[in-house]
Order: C-alpha cells, then structure tokens, then sequence
C-alpha cells in the first residue's frame, strides 16, 4: 500500500512554485514548460489513484501542449477507453496541483482515497507519451518520479502523437475482451489504419498527391511511418513542415491552428490551384484541408467541412447498406459555420446537436447516436460507432452486391477511424478514402455550400468568470442585460448570428459573428467586441 514518507521525499525534488494557482481546464494543465515541473509528478499521482479505483486499468498520461509555442507544454490524463478523464476528477487534479507544501498534498491524497473509498493495496498501471517539444524529457521525469512514490507499473510509450496515446490506452484495456481494439503498440496501431485504408480504396484510382504540414511536429515522423504501411501506390502524400528536430520550429507560423485562424496557407507551403493540401496541429489531433481556387483565393474546408463530408458517406453508406435501424447524428458547437448547420439538417437530413466547446461534451453527446460524427470547426473530430452500430455491421450479410460492399466499407471504417478522439492521421485517411471513393476534387467536395462569412475576435477583460453562458455557450446569462444588447445587433444584420463566451484554455472572452457578407460580419464582431469590453 502507500508509504507517505516516500511520496513527501520525492515530492520535495519537485517543489510547487509559490504565488501561482493552476487550473486543469479544457485541455488539461497547459502552460509556460517551466512551470510545469511540480503539476507533473502531482500528475502523475492523480493517475495511479484514478488507475487504483478503477480496478488496476490502465491509464493513459499525454504531455503536449498541442498547437500551443514551443516553449509551453501541458498535461492531460486518459480514462481505459481513451476518453478524456472524467470531470468530476478534473478537480482532484487542480487540488493536487495547488497543495502548497508536501503535508497539503499527503493530506489531499487522502482525501482522494477516503471520499473514492480506494483500495491503496491495488496495483496501478501506466502508460504515458510526449510530443517533440524540447521542454518533454525534463517532465517526464518529474513524472515518473511521481509515479515511483507510489509504485505504479509503468509503460513509457515514447514519443507519440495525442490520438496514439489514446488508442494505446484503450487496447491495454480490452485486450482479449469482445471490445477489442487492436494491438497496444505503436505497430499495430499503423496496421490496423492502414489494412482498413487499403479495403475501403481498393480498385479506385488513386487522387493526386497530398501535401500536408506537419507543424513541424510529432505528426510528420508519424505520417511517414504511416504511410510507409499503406503503400504509395494507394497513397502519395508530400510533407512539409516536418522538421520536428529543430528548436523553435514546431507550430511557427504553420500547423491547423495557424491556417484556420489566419485564414490562410502555412510557410512553406507553395501549392498551385488544383493541388490539395492539409494541415496538423502540433499533436497531430486536429486536421484541416484547403486549396487555392482558379482567382488565386485561399479556401479552407475546417472541421465543419469534414463533417458534412464524412456524415454524407455514412449515411449513403448506411442506406446502400440496407441498415435501416442505425441512425446517424452530427454534433458540433457554437462554432459551427451556419451554413454548415443548415446542410447537415436540411440536404443530408440528419438530427444534429450543439454542446459547449470542448472534446469532451462533443464525445459525450456523439455516443448517443448509434453512429455519431463529431467535428469542431477548428478540425478535431472523429465518428463513434455504437455496440449496436458494430454488432449490426459486423453481423450483416447483404443480400445484392452493391450491399455487400456498403457493408465491407462500413466495416472498414470501424478500424479505419480512431475512435478514441479525434485524430489528424486516421481523418486524413477518412477523407481521401471519401474522396477516392467519390472521384471528387477539394473544389467538388468544397460545393456542398458556401460557409458564411466568420470572425472571431479575442477581448481582454478585468474578469472574464463574469461571463456564464447558456445553451451550449450561444447565449450569455450574465452579465445580465448583455444578451439583449447582443440580440438587437445581430436584428440588424442578414444572416446573423453572434455569441460571447469565456475561453476555456487563456484569459480572454471569445467573440464570434457570422453574417452575410464579409463588411457586415466585421461590423457585427466588432460592434459586439464593443459591448463586452
Ligand atoms: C481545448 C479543447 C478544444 C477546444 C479549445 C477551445 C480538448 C482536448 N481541447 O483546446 O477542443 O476547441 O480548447 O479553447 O478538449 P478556448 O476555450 O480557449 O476557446
Ligand atoms: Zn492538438
């Protein structure tokens, strides 16, 4: 069981800095690297109870700090089937993170243990990954040192993308089980995406290259890896931006975030009209595709845009198929182009639901669906597939041959995508395997409508914990009387929409608005921007 001497003893290498009070928010710890010391070994204690009370599973531990500079970094822990860690532990994070001296932080184990009724005599199993940022060694150490004063069985994974990590995490966890989800390796994990690939193309004409930028991040040695397992002649991809070796690179004006914010290509990138291109994130769990029209003009197709493209598939798939019973779902957030919306509910026909920002409620609210496509805008997303969903897919026949192929792509699917969050490798396959299937260019995909003009802008407030949110962050509680100010702007403007809301990850208000035009969208962000400062 626990020796408590041994945790004060390790602890006191790994000091809290006075002064400062961390928060586990959307995405986990995430911050300047060298503040990060002492959150990780706390970290990593947080995991080994997590893995005590939930019978020895395993749990995953992923040090990233994504699409954020260089010289952050951050921390978030993985549930048994790869979800994000359940928020009514979030706060025993920000607790252990927060004790100020090692008699806090014995006395907020304890606690832990007692309101969980943990068994401590119960072994804990870990498995943990970093991305390529210089500041991940150092803390993995401190890491591992927290997870040795508490003797937990450990797994290094090396460095890996976020979506590996969480695929890992859940084959541990139902090996040999009837949920099995493929080998716990690094290899098997490129097997199973690639053998699917290869199925769901097979017989097509291959698309023209791809160019991805890596954001000169874990995602480039791990694309190549990749596609060194599908094979060019199924898959030809151009990577840029894959210089993960040299500091100060990594998310330097490339990368998803990059090119969605600034609304336009990434250093680098040289792509002529008619090429098609696609951007990672820094951890390779987000993706977004663009191209350059026959005018010169950048175009982007977001998270939005993969899910009308991936919802459309399935749902075609599903009724060749002649799976009558398996309903289809999207989910998004506030974010979501409205044009977007109004496809999805409108020309495809498919219930979609909206949830505050955030993998987790999007995940959430996706596995109500028997198959359930979730996207943010800024291009995390992935498909979950039910037990009811599997079980019918797996166990259907098909009666016509057109059927029977639905079906074996259908299938293919289900391994094709990563299930366990979304995932920049495993969507770019969904895609081009769409568009090969499809024949389609990016312009043809990039058809289905015209996203509404957008801006989203950032204002710096006294105390944004003043701003509460309702209706899956769409409109504002409080202050009170700022909805109603907000409302009679947006009246004004064709196509309207706006909303305020609190960020989640920095100390700013997010303000969106989409209208009818550019001109009048600008207008609309700005004369709300005004309201909130
Ligand atoms: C985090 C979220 C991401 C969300 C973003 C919003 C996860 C794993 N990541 O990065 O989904 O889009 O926060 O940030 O949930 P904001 O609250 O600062 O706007
Ligand atoms: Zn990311």
């Amino acid at each position: 069981s626990i020796n408590y001497d041994q945790i004060k003893e390790a602890a006191s290498y790994h000091p809290k800095p006075q002064n400062i009070t961390y928060t586990y928010g959307t995405a986990g710890f995430r911050m300047r690297a060298d503040l990060l010391d002492s959150v990780i070994f706390r970290v990593g204690i947080l995991a080994v109870l997590r893995s005590k009370k939930l019978d020895s599973k395993t749990i995953g531990i992923m040090i990233t700090a994504s699409h954020n500079p260089e010289q952050d970094n951050g921390v978030k822990l993985v549930d048994p089937y790869g979800e994000m860690l359940e928020q009514s532990w979030e706060n025993y994070a920000t607790q252990l993170a927060n004790a100020q001296t090692e008699d806090e932080l014995v006395d907020v184990i304890k606690q832990i243990i007692s309101s969980n009724n943990i068994d401590e005599s119960k072994t804990a199993n870990i498995v943990y990954a970093r991305d390529t940022r210089p500041s991940g060694p150092a803390l993995v150490s401190a890491l591992v040192d927290g997870l040795k004063s508490l003797n937990a069985k450990i797994i290094d994974f090396g460095i890996k993308t976020t979506p590996q990590l969480h695929y890992v995490t859940r084959c541990y966890n139902v090996k040999g089980t009837e949920d099995d989800y493929g080998e716990p390796t690094e290899e098997g994990y490129y097997k199973k995406l690639s053998t699917a690939y290869r199925k769901t193309v097979e017989g097509k004409q291959r698309l023209t290259p791809i160019n991805i930028d890596a954001a000169n991040g874990v995602g480039a040695p791990k694309m190549r890896e990749l596609n060194q397992y599908i094979g060019n002649e199924y898959l030809e991809s151009i990577l840029i931006n894959d210089d993960y070796k040299t500091q100060g690179k990594l998310n330097y004006q490339c990368g998803a975030d990059f090119v969605k914010t600034g609304q336009k290509l990434p250093t680098g990138s040289n792509i002529k009209p008619g090429d098609r291109a696609a951007s990672f994130d820094g951890d390779a769990d987000r993706i977004v595709y663009y191209y350059i029209d026959e005018e010169n003009t950048f175009k982007l197709l977001d998270g939005d845009k993969i899910a009308g493209l991936a919802g459309g598939f399935i749902i075609d798939l599903v009724k060749t198929a002649g799976l009558e019973g398996i309903d289809v779902g999207v989910v998004q957030t506030a974010y979501a182009n409205g044009s977007s919306t109004t496809y999805l509910e409108k020309v495809l026909n498919v219930p979609v639901s909206c949830v505050p920002t955030g993998v987790k409620h999007l995940h959430h609210e996706a596995e109500k669906y028997d198959i359930g496509v979730y996207f943010e805008a800024n291009g995390h997303g992935t498909v979950l597939f039910s037990k009811k969903a599997l079980k019918t897919i797996r166990s259907a026949e098909g009666q016509t041959a057109e059927q029977k192929e639905a079906i074996e792509k259908l299938r293919a699917l289900t391994d094709l995508i990563n299930q366990t969050v979304g995932d920049a490798l495993s969507d770019l396959l969904l895609v081009e395997t769409i568009l090969t299937n499809r024949q389609w260019s990016l312009k043809q995909w990039d058809q289905a409508y015209t996203d509404l003009p957008n801006r989203l802008v950032k204002v710096i407030v006294e105390n944004r914990h003043i701003f509460k949110t309702t209706d899956a962050e769409r409109k504002l509680l409080e202050p009170v009387g700022l909805q109603e100010q907000i409302n009679e702007l947006v009246s004004k403007y064709k196509n309207g929409r706006s909303f305020v809301r609190p960020s989640g990850t920095e100390d700013v208000v997010r303000v969106y608005a989409e209208a009818a035009t550019r001109e009048e969208c600008d207008e609309l962000a700005y004369k709300v921007a005004g309201l909130v400062y």
